[in-house]
């Protein structure tokens, strides 16, 4: 086997951090050379308009038929094409990213390329969050999705938090390895503005990044932001859309905070919206990680967030930012109103978000990590 490997990535390729993080991975190998084929139901949204050399695109198409009762049979889909992408381009492994239902895909595929008698590739599954949390615990899931993690070569998480919790939640076997790579962020792309000047005319900026759903707690957001308004003036930005969108908007006409909390959609540019920010607000219910607070902090922007899950891990209480309780909004707010109102914490805070992204989260350690993880599963 040539130094060069050849990798299939399948993700969901929608706004998710799992599909971020498949996606840099992904255009990460390739510029190091590796040949890298993207499995999935569309382009992910940071592939590149021109991909380079190296990258390789595989649409899984899963056609409806009326016997499917509106059921588009993605799982298999996803498996045919993973298979005639492993015959086509020899891959030497399959990288799937959250568990339902691409690690089950991943393993049918391994299993029918065998069969053919041919080199199969081998299984990385990286587990993201609700695939276990929320959905994989699921008695409607739970069988087929710990049968699929325990049977990949190898195992990821991106925080102590979640491999903990697989264990627990989906009674994996002690003995399966799973192996901790934190997320990552391009700190050369998220990179603070140290020239930018605050508009004198406007009153700081307070910014939310997420996918809307409820364990988001947006309404959170706008209550913390409502209460920390009372105090000192502020604006609200919030990025992203999803099932809470309506609610949010209604709740933030009902506090009348129309004129200064702003819905901005789906954006492309996140490092852009960050650098205009004092501060961001993550008061989620339940994160395996907390991408979009990393990606805060790597523009040098204190991140105000709940404790849950994996979040300690990556916002450090009093150094890049502050935690509290799910839900307790009173304490979040008046931290808020500190980073606000005192310009030296604002900006202890912020280099050290910044020195924590730098240190700790980098693309290349990550990626060569990942590599590492490829090598040994694959004995070379
Ligand atoms: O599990 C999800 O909710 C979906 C997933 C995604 O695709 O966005 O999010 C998870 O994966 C991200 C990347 O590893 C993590 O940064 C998020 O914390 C995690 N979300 C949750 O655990 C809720």
């Amino acid at each position: 086997m040539s130094d060069s490997l050849r990798i299939g990535i399948s993700c969901y390729p929608t706004f998710g951090g799992s599909g971020i993080v498949a996606t840099e991975l992904g255009l990460a190998l390739a510029q190091r050379g590796h040949q890298v084929h993207f499995i999935c139901s569309a382009l992910p949204r940071r592939y590149p308009r021109q991909a380079g050399a190296n990258l390789f695109f595989h649409e899984v198409k899963a056609p409806s038929y009326p016997l499917f009762g509106g059921d588009n049979q993605y799982a298999l889909a996803l498996t045919s094409k993973m298979v005639e992408a492993s015959r086509e381009a020899k891959l030497d492994l399959l990288h799937v990213h959250y568990a339902i239902p691409h690690a089950v895909s991943g393993l049918l595929a391994r299993q029918v390329v065998e069969a053919e008698g041919k080199q199969a590739p081998k299984l990385v599954t990286t587990l993201h969050g609700t695939d276990i949390t929320v959905v994989g615990g699921d008695p409607s899931f739970l069988p087929v999705t710990r049968f699929a993690i325990e049977a990949s070569d190898a195992i990821t998480t991106p925080s102590r938090y979640l491999r903990a919790a697989t264990y627990q939640q989906l009674g994996i076997d002690p003995l399966r390895e799973i192996e901790v790579i934190p997320n990552f962020v391009d700190t050369s792309a998220y990179i603070p503005d140290i020239h930018a000047k605050p508009a004198p005319d406007r009153p700081p900026l307070i910014l939310h990044n997420s996918n809307f759903r409820p364990l988001k707690r947006v309404l959170d957001a706008i209550r913390i932001f409502a209460l920390a308004r009372k105090k000192r003036p502020c604006e609200l930005a919030l990025i992203g859309d999803g099932p809470e969108r309506a609610a949010a908007e209604q709740l933030a006409e009902k506090l009348g905070l129309t004129d200064c909390v702003k819905f901005l959609g789906e954006q492309l540019d996140i490092p852009a919206q960050l650098r205009r920010a004092r501060a961001f607000l993550l008061p989620s219910e339940s994160e395996s990680f907390g991408l979009a607070a990393l990606e805060a902090m790597s523009c040098g922007v204190p991140v105000v967030s709940s404790n849950a899950g994996g979040l300690p891990e990556v916002n450090v209480e009093g150094e890049s930012g502050f935690l509290a309780e799910v839900g307790d909004v009173e304490t979040m707010a008046a931290r808020l109103v500190r980073l606000l109102e005192d310009d030296a914490l604002h900006g202890k805070m912020s280099q050290a978000a910044r020195q924590i992204a730098e240190r700790r989260f980098q693309l290349g350690p990550a990626v060569d990590r990942y590599l590492d993880c490829y090598r040994r599963t694959l004995g070379v």
